[in-house]
């Protein structure tokens, strides 16, 4: 045949299956898709011995409520798409489509799963059977038979031990799985391919307690006759710096390995592969490597073939060391790995006035550079970070304090090679390039953004080009600061996981990403973490030794982010694990209050509020540490209450709801006149009293009047810090002052978020002024361009000027109000964002005094339609309404 008609028909072929696939779903008003485990697609490592299933329901027609579904879970996909030898057949009435638990016997260690699921909907439709997802659980303790490895001796080189092992497989191989962790970082070779595309695996936990270990299905990538497993370890969170001080070996001094690789053939019988006295190491070019200095490689070093099959030189290798368990629970890994993401070509190579060789990226961002070098052996080339530059135009890194964040390789002989770390990730927009070979143009260079892999689940945007930029900003924000764990800044030596900053971006970070896998996972850590007090410490992983004294606003994380997370995602599951460590850290507080007042000890205070230089007449914004306690003591209470109203614990609502009253009595007393001032006229004041509804109902609407005269008074200006900023808006919000908080989000000159997007920032800064108006730069000690607490405004960004909303009474966005509250000379703004039901959409333009809005409304869900002159309830489906303003 000739190949054009060939082409042809098979154009013809795909397009008959393309039109077909088409009838067929346009025939098909039901079906359902987007199958996941414990918030996971196809998760390969599920621990619960009860796992939850959720999946999205597609429907053409309009107002569409799940009535009933059936599911069904088997241990192959022919058994259960033939609906035979099952584990579990449930089927229920009903519209719950998310999180139902497993409630068939017993699942196995080691074992896949495959389930589906059809639903019936309120039309008298049913759907197709969903296509299989599947789902594996983790390795039972007592089944791991490997053992942990590591250097003979002290492992006291800097360098990064390889670990090898050849074995040889006779039969056909049916599956493989690779069950991987490491006491430090691991990067596992099969045959000379990585395993897997994720990084900084086993990812970070309070070691100490629970290690992680992943899951991979490595089926592919082995082949009969000879195999070779090849493994690098590096310091990471583990051995490597972390924390202040120069701190060293945190959680041990020892780097170990521990792989079990089972194998079955065909035939149905099984072989494992795992760590132990057989495997060998040697040094590798990996000379050092930390996650705040970087990496230097040396390519001389390379080991040409050596984890590839048929390479004999490691009869010349070191026998490995055993090493002992531990204490650490090895657990299996519940958030999403880390992955390399968006890639930034070089924007420009220029040299700085100080005569440095700089190349700009363009987006500050959290990853690192992929570099072409070719040059004479021995040629050292650096790469230093650094996320701006000074005013003159040159490389600045005084602000990242003691990191060293530079990469280095060394050439071996004249062959082109490409260059990327392993063990280490820097924050950056700019790099400095020393001692490159030849000229260095763009195309040698290449940013890549490396990050928790977490869908993308909100998109927002106005007519407004500067507050879209916001929104990038803190999109970044996010971006480079979930890596593993929520850190405060991902560039100097800090990129720790401060509670504070978490508390106050969490619910802005689930309208850009799916997080709930991300803080389930750090959440368990929070608990872990908890002294037996019920203190929660500063940071968490906690690498800072214990706390005697624990900060409102920070140490609050315990009871604010699982609430955060039930209301985004439905997840009672949350509640029910966090509930003891919610209670005890109220009950910390409680133990500490004198006379229902937490009054004492220290407190980071409203952090980084405005506070200008030469404050002669008072201007700083100062708010009383205790008052704030006080107030975060309440809010801290209602969030226990309200999850003890959700796991239907009847006694503590009740105990709580007293003590609640006792708080906020005390509150009134101690730090408000009977004419409802507070001690402290500040912004954050009046926003955290008004917020958390410290004040009598009669007294607030002249509170919020006191806070609007305040902002007015500051020109339009914030004037707070981490604890104020997240609920400012919402608050002028409430109180009926919308107009106040667009003046306070449009405004462009210093503080304000506009600030430094008008200076040009691509991610949120640390402070208001990180770069002052004059080009120069706050002090050095405290001064990051990716810090993401400012970015909280998101929060508000989405529920108010898009308007979509989750009702905490049907959490998961079973219920959503969206209700747009146009302001700020915006004419347009439109938002999507992907709940665990599917996708809402509102998206208005102002036209002619009129409010034309788009809305879309995921079935199985419902929503309540607030315009500016009616309310409206609706089903599912997409509609459009208009409204006078
Ligand atoms: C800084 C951190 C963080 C903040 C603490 C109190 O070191 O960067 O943002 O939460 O201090």
């Amino acid at each position: 045949m000739r190949p054009c008609i060939k082409t042809l028909l098979q154009k013809c072929a795909v397009f008959g299956l393309l039109f077909a696939v088409n009838l067929t779903a346009l025939a098909q008003k039901l079906s359902v898709n987007d199958l996941k485990v414990e918030h996971l697609k196809n998760p390969l490592a599920i621990e619960t011995p009860k796992p939850r299933f959720s999946w999205k329901i597609i429907s053409t027609v309009k107002n569409t409520l799940q009535s009933s579904y059936e599911i069904r879970v088997g241990t192959s996909k022919a058994s259960v798409n033939a609906g035979k030898d099952l584990v579990w057949k449930g089927s229920t009435t009903g519209d719950q489509s998310v999180l139902i638990e497993y409630a068939g016997s017993e699942l196995q260690s080691k074992k896949r799963y495959y389930w589906q699921v059809r639903v019936k909907d309120n039309h008298g439709n049913t759907s197709a059977w969903s296509e299989p997802g599947l789902f594996q659980m983790g390795i039972a303790p007592t089944d791991w038979t490997a053992k942990w490895i590591t250097v003979a001796g002290k492992d006291s080189s800097a360098r990064s031990p390889l670990f090898r092992k050849e074995f040889s497989l006779q039969k056909k191989v049916k599956s493989a799985i690779a069950y991987i962790t490491a006491k430090g970082l691991y990067e596992a070779n099969i045959n000379g391919q990585r395993v897997s595309d994720t990084y900084f695996a086993p990812g970070w936990t309070s070691y100490k307690d629970h290690l992680q270990y992943q899951v991979y299905d490595i089926t592919a990538a082995l082949k009969s006759g000879a195999n070779v497993l090849g493994v690098s370890l590096g310091n990471g969170w583990y051995k490597g710096r972390i924390g202040f001080g120069n701190q060293h070996n945190f959680y041990g001094d020892t780097r170990g390995l521990l792989m079990q690789v089972e194998v079955e053939y065909t035939d149905g019988t099984k072989e494992s592969i795992n760590t132990d006295e057989s495997w060998k190491y040697t040094y590798g070019p990996i000379m050092a490597s930390d996650i705040y200095d970087g990496e230097i490689y040396d390519a001389r070093m390379e080991i040409a073939g050596w984890n590839n099959t048929g390479f004999k030189e490691d009869a010349a290798w070191t026998a490995v060391g055993t090493m002992e368990k531990g204490t650490e629970k090895l657990v299996a890994m519940s958030g999403p790995p880390v992955r390399k993401h968006e890639q930034f070509k070089a924007l420009k190579v220029f040299k700085t006035p100080a005569g440095e060789t700089v190349v700009d990226f363009g987006q500050n961002l959290v990853g690192w550079v992929m570099l072409k070098a070719k040059g004479t052996a021995g040629t050292k080339i650096t790469l230093s970070h650094a996320e701006v530059l000074t005013k003159e135009g040159n490389f600045y890194t005084v602000n990242l304090r003691s990191a060293k964040a530079q990469d280095t390789y060394i050439l071996k002989e004249n062959t082109e090679q490409v260059f990327e770390p392993h063990f280490t990730f820097q924050g950056f927009r700019y790099v400095k390039v020393e001692g490159y070979p030849g000229e260095l143009k763009t195309e040698d260079l290449t940013a890549v953004a490396v990050y928790s892999d977490m869908e993308t689940t909100g998109k927002f945007s106005t007519s407004n080009a500067m507050l879209n930029q916001l929104q990038h900003n803190i999109q970044w924000g996010q971006k480079g600061n979930f890596v593993d764990v929520p850190t405060d800044c991902p560039q100097r030596d800090e990129r720790l996981g401060w509670t504070g900053d978490a508390q106050a971006f969490a619910n802005t970070a689930a309208y850009n990403m799916d997080v709930a896998g991300f803080f389930t996972k750090w959440l368990k850590d929070v608990k872990t973490d908890q002294q037996p007090n019920g203190l929660i410490p500063h940071v968490i992983p906690n690498v800072l030794g214990p706390n005697d004294g624990a900060s409102a606003g920070w140490a609050d994380v315990s009871t604010i982010i699982p609430w955060d997370m039930y209301v985004a995602y439905g997840d009672r599951r949350i509640l029910e694990t966090q509930y003891e460590s919610m209670q005890k850290w109220v009950g910390y507080i409680s133990s500490v209050a004198k006379n229902n007042l937490w009054n004492s000890g220290f407190h980071f205070g409203d952090w980084l509020f405005y506070r200008p230089n030469d404050d002669n007449d008072g201007r700083a914004a100062v708010t009383d540490k205790y008052l704030i306690a006080q107030t975060f003591y309440a809010h801290s209470t209602q969030l226990l209450i309200n999850a003890a109203k959700v796991l239907g614990k009847q006694d503590d609502v009740a105990k709580y709801t007293a003590l609640l009253a006792e708080i906020k009595a005390a509150f009134v007393k101690e730090y408000m006149t009977p004419t409802g001032r507070l001690v402290s006229g500040t912004q954050t004041a009046y926003v955290l009293a008004l917020h958390f509804d410290m004040l009598p109902e009669e007294l607030r609407a002249p509170c919020a009047e006191r806070l609007v005269a305040n902002v007015r008074d500051y020109g339009n200006h914030l004037t707070t810090g981490f604890l104020g900023t997240p609920y400012l808006c919402h608050v002028l919000t409430r109180f009926g002052h919308n107009n106040v908080a667009y003046d306070l989000l449009m405004q462009e000159s210093y503080p304000s978020w506009l600030y430094p997007v008008k200076m040009g920032a691509t991610t949120i800064w640390e402070r208001w002024d990180g770069i002052k108006p004059d080009g120069s730069f706050q002090t050095p000690d405290m001064n990051s361009y990716n810090h993401y607490a400012y970015g909280a405004i998101g929060d508000w960004m989405y529920r108010t000027i898009a308007g979509i909303n989750s009702v905490a009474d049907q959490p998961g966005y079973k219920s959503i109000v969206i209700a747009p509250k146009p302001g700020g000379k915006i004419t347009n703004a439109s938002a999507e964002l992907e709940t665990v039901y599917g996708t809402v959409k509102s998206a208005w333009t102002l036209e002619n005094g009129l409010l034309k809005l788009d809305v879309t409304v995921p079935a199985n869900t419902k929503a309540k339609i607030v315009l500016p002159d009616t309310t409206k309830e609706i089903g599912s489906g997409s509609y459009h309404f208009e409204s006078k303003i």
